[in-house]
This record gives C-alpha cells, structure tokens and sequence, in this order.
C-alpha cells in the first residue's frame, strides 16, 4: 500500500471530495492571468474530477496566454468567466490564496452556493467553505 507525501492534507482532500464535490458540478477556478503551476494545478484537478464522474470545468478570468495554452489538453473545458454561467456550479479555487485573486468577475458569481479553496502547497494547504 502507498503512504501518501501528505497524509493530513489527502484526509482533508477525502473529506472535502466526499462531503462537497462528490456527484456535483464542479468550477476549478484559477487566479487572474493565470500562469503555469495555475494551469497546471486547475488541469490536474478537473481531470481528477472527471475521471470520476464529476462534470468539471476549468474557469479563469483571463485567457492563459499563447506561451502557455499548450497546457490545456484538448478534453478539459477551459472558459473565460465572461463566457462561463455559474448556476448549479460548486467552486473550487486552485492557487488562489484568497478570493481576490479570482478577479472582479468571478467574485460577483453569486450564484455559485458556496467555494472550497485549496491552495497548491501543501504548507498552505487550506479548505473552507464560503457564501459570497
Ligand atoms: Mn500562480
């Protein structure tokens, strides 16, 4: 059996994956002009999703530039916020150490029911459940 690198941090990823995501629609959102380990991170956490059975999409206010939009696989939906409809959505913020750095669009979404943000470093690692 594998040890995970983060015990503590994979039991709170358990809990959030059992008591919020699991069978939900779910927005992987990332912080304003998103760069590699933003991608990267929103990427790995959609496909994790999808492959077990989440309808995961990817948002971001801005677009990832052209140096970097090779780093979206052709089967991972990635929107802009201005094209991205947020009802029924349950977001989720990647690399974002806090809300603002989702960007003025995405922090209006009210219609999202709550947001779970988990940071990407595991000394950082953070989850709460939040109403805006
Ligand atoms: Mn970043």
């Amino acid at each position: 059996m594998n040890t995970p690198y983060f015990p503590e941090e994979t039991a709170l990823f358990s809990k959030v994956w059992q008591d919020q995501l699991k069978g939900r629609k779910v927005s992987v959102l990332g912080h304003r002009r998103p760069d590699g380990d933003c991608i990267g991170s929103q990427v790995a956490l959609c496909l994790w999703l999808r492959d077990n059975g989440v309808d995961a999409v990817c948002v971001n206010e801005d677009k990832p530039t052209r140096v970097l939009e090779h780093l979206v696989p052709d089967e991972v939906p990635f929107s802009q916020a201005k094209d991205f409809n947020p009802e029924g959505y349950i977001a989720v913020t990647v690399d974002c150490a806090d809300l603002t750095r989702i960007g003025k669009v995405l922090a209006e979404c009210s219609p999202c029911p709550s947001s779970t943000s988990i940071t990407t470093s595991p000394t950082r690692f953070t989850q709460s459940t939040t109403f805006w």
